[in-house]
């Protein structure tokens, strides 16, 4: 797991660039979300933490031992209930192409979002608050073995990468409440989890001494 600033680079730069070789043509569309849009700055588990993202890692044994590593740590949050997502074509059927779009709209829940990768990478982006990366995107990029969780409120969104596969365990307390309040609506900044999550952010960074 790394996470780094995202290249926001508009579109319309990055096809000037590449019309003008100025980056590497690899054949995929430009801008294309599933890219690594690496912008080369570093972002530190710090800010994620102060964020109030999560990264755990349980490397996947051939032993199986990871079960129960997994199983303790879902105890000790609290995490009753679990399932498996595949994001593929094969794995999300027909509804493929609009979970893909879903996922990649940036939202938030009121509930936390833990994942579990246990095959495949990706991508997920989550919104910078306060400081210097107010509002900008921290691309994590995940693979197997990495454990993510995003807090209710965090603004965020996912996307496979190249290799166009992940398998990804979902785990939750009692029933899912995975609804995505994308930003896009007005009212979805005015939703109480956004507000709990803002608060908890301006106390944790008076705690640390920072303005935010
Ligand atoms: C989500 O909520 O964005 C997802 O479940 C994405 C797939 S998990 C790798
Ligand atoms: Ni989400």
């Amino acid at each position: 797991m790394r996470a780094y600033l995202y290249d926001d680079i508009p579109y319309v730069l990055l096809l000037y660039a590449e019309a003008a070789s100025q980056v590497e043509d690899t054949g995929a569309p430009v801008g294309d979300q599933r890219e690594p849009h690496d912008s080369g700055k570093t972002v530190s588990f710090e800010t994620l933490a102060e964020l109030g993202v999560v990264y755990r890692q349980f490397p996947i044994d051939a032993e199986g031992k990871w079960e129960e590593t997994i199983d303790a740590f879902a105890k000790e949050r609290g995490y009753k209930n679990r399932d498996q997502i595949t994001v593929t074509k094969e794995g999300l059927g027909e509804s493929y192409e609009s979970k893909i779009k879903m996922f990649f709209d940036e939202h938030l829940h009121e509930d936390e979002e833990i994942r579990y990768i246990l095959g495949g990478s990706g991508f997920f982006d989550v919104r910078g608050f306060g400081g210097a990366y107010d509002d900008q995107w921290i691309r994590i990029a995940m693979e197997k073995g990495d454990l993510v969780i995003l807090p209710a409120g965090i603004y965020h969104r996912f996307t496979v990468d190249t290799a166009n596969t992940i398998t990804a365990m979902r785990l939750f307390q009692d029933e899912p409440k995975w609804t995505p309040y994308s930003r896009s609506l007005k009212e979805t900044e005015e939703r109480e989890a956004r507000a709990a999550y803002i608060n908890e952010l301006r106390q944790g960074a008076k705690a640390v001494g920072v303005g935010a």
